[in-house]
């Protein structure tokens, strides 16, 4: 039986999830989302490592434990205690998850504290005015899990989209092979790089009697066809993925790209506009008067309108189409702007590469920097370091340096923001670090007030240069903590701080909307890859999707800066 890394990580997360609703150790919790997050990235399939008999514990942070979850999920399918768990655990208490603003921890202390069992207990429960006696469970909280609930957002599944584009990458470029197809294209949220997708949509132009259809509803990875049609067909994919595949005439192409594109209050905003102007939009062409005046190009839509051209992460109407009007749109950092990276791990916390093979394979990526940022003592969990380990690893990056050519490794450190604001270095090690990352590792049930009075306190330390994942949401398993980021970004603006857009495929955080109200506050931003191995550099284009989303330039994030400029922005 085949089995992906991915499905293997899935496993684990889940794991995860049921422990926390149990209320097991978070240690061992933590443990099966580490390696879960270290299984996703690996270059090597865990399912031939485990067929070779190979040892799994060699691999950091695999223990005895997780060696054997690994290897009997490659032998029988699943893990037997995770089947255990579901069968203890309320169906509905799973199902909750998925509603915003419920994580394991909050849904568990309603299970616990009110007694909710199922997703009826929790709508009586919300009616009733009963959640808000629960500590933590504030009315900005509230009103999110009330809309997730009547929105039944615990319905549609959504992936995230690092998990998502390569597999749509690799079916595109097949498909685009097949005979008398003239142009393929991925459309929909992940053409515009949404941070999470619902479905893989693809438009394509064939010349006539193109067996396209034929061999995408045939294709080797499909579980179940849903819908087959000569211009249209949907299938299953067998790793759980839908794929909308729509096929037109060449002629059509621009129009049906632009359209399936969307967004969809994009493209209602535009058409309104064109209307307005005599022209009619829609997925077949451009029309004025009835008479077809485009829609072979995709940039036609924006030519006849006298607009620039739109990035497609950029249609969402959110102020895109005036500023397009205007001629004035950003021009979006590119995918080869970044020189350095400013968020990596090492084994002198919780990667699982060493300090040289790190920088070694930053090197190969072509930059000219990185900042080492291990974690710091009070985060035992991810093996923190103290004073003393810190300073160890200071001389060992001088030592290192003094090798390197045309390279700098930065001293730094992700340092906890402690939950009274004061950070987990004192003074004598922060002066010796070329930068300080801070980050909020636990408490993130502060009250807002709280939460936000504490990171402002850590970014007034003098030392303080980066926020770390500003906002600590953990995509589909985390909502953020409740923080007022108005204030953050005015204060790190006049504080002269910089905002992290960490990669991290969990994470995103800063997401597109905070990119953006960052940047028109005139705060810079470090897009980081929080590497916790060499394979995780790669991070770094997920975050170039989303800083393109939050209307990010090469000039607002710090990193692509050549070192010296960087360094100058690091006085404070
Ligand atoms: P998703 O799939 O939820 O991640 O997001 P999208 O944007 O890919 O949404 P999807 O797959 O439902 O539709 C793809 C695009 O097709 C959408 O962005 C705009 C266009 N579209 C679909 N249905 C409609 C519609 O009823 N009206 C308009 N104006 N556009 C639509
Ligand atoms: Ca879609």
């Amino acid at each position: 039986m085949q089995v992906s890394n991915r499905d293997i990580a899935e496993q684990l997360i889940k794991l995860a999830d049921l422990l926390e609703l149990e209320d097991e150790n978070p240690f061992r919790i933590r443990a099966y989302r580490n390696a879960a997050r270290i299984i996703r990235s690996y270059p090597k399939n865990f399912d031939e490592m485990v067929e070779a008999g190979e040892d799994l514990t060699q691999i950091r942070n695999i223990g005895d434990t997780l060696s054997k979850k690994i290897t009997e999920i490659v032998q029988t399918g699943k893990i037997s205690l995770l089947g255990r768990l579901e069968k203890e655990i309320p169906h509905d208490l799973e199902v909750m998850l998925k509603i915003p603003g419920l994580g394991p921890n909050r849904v568990r202390r309603l299970h616990e504290i009110l007694h909710i069992n199922t997703l009826h207990d929790l709508e009586t429960a919300l009616k009733k005015g009963e959640i808000e006696r629960v500590k933590g469970f504030g009315p900005k909280l509230i009103q999110t899990i009330t809309d997730g609930l009547r929105q039944k957002r615990y319905e549609t599944h959504r992936y995230r989209l690092y998990d998502v584009l390569p597999v749509a990458q690799a079916l595109a470029e097949e498909l685009r092979r097949v005979e008398r197809v003239d142009r393929l294209e991925i459309a929909g949220s992940i053409r515009r790089r949404r941070d999470t997708v619902k479905d893989i949509d693809i438009i394509a132009a064939c010349f006539s009697g193109s067996p396209l259809m034929d061999r995408f509803i045939s294709h080797q990875d499909v579980k179940r066809v849903v819908m087959e049609g000569p211009t249209r067909s949907s299938i299953i994919l067998k790793n759980g993925f839908q794929v909308d595949l729509r096929v037109v005439p060449p002629n059509d192409f621009g129009a049906a790209l632009q359209h399936f594109t969307g967004s969809r209050a994009h493209n209602i905003a535009l058409r309104k506009m064109a209307v307005k102007r005599g022209i009619k939009i829609n997925e077949y062409g451009i029309f004025h008067l009835d008479k077809r005046i485009g829609g072979e190009k995709e940039s036609d839509v924006y030519e006849i309108l006298k607009m620039q051209y739109i990035e497609p992460e950029l249609r969402e109407n959110h102020g895109e189409i005036a500023f397009a009007l205007r001629h004035s749109l950003p021009r979006l950092i590119e995918y080869g702007d970044i020189r350095g990276d400013l968020h990596i791990h090492t084994t002198c916390s919780d990667g699982n590469a060493t300090l040289k093979e790190m920088a070694e394979a930053a090197m190969m990526l072509g930059y000219e920097y990185i900042a080492v940022t291990d974690h710091t003592k009070h985060l035992t969990i991810a093996h923190g370091q103290d004073e003393e380990r810190v300073l160890q690893e200071l001389e060992m990056i001088d030592r290192l340096n003094a090798t390197l050519k045309d390279f700098t490794i930065l001293k730094s450190a992700e340092v906890d923001i402690l939950a009274d604001g004061t950070l987990d270095l004192p003074r004598s090690v922060l002066e010796k670090l070329d930068l300080v990352v801070g980050a909020v590792h636990y408490k993130f049930n502060l009250s807002k007030k709280e939460q936000t009075k504490r990171i402002l306190k850590a970014m007034e330390n003098p030392y303080f240069n980066i926020l770390s994942h500003p906002t600590g949401r953990l995509i589909g398993l985390r909502e953020p903590y409740e923080v007022d980021m108005d204030a953050i970004i005015k204060s790190a603006k006049e504080l002269g701080c910089i905002l992290e857009l960490n990669a991290q495929p969990d994470r995103l955080d800063l997401d597109d909307t905070y990119c953006k109200a960052a940047k028109d506050a005139g705060v810079r931003v470090a897009l980081s890859s929080d590497a916790h191995s060499v394979n995780d550099l790669h991070y770094i284009s997920n975050g170039i999707s989303q800083a393109r989303r939050g209307w990010l330039e090469k000039e607002d994030v710090v990193n692509t800066l050549p070192l010296n400029q960087f360094r100058k922005l690091l006085r404070r």
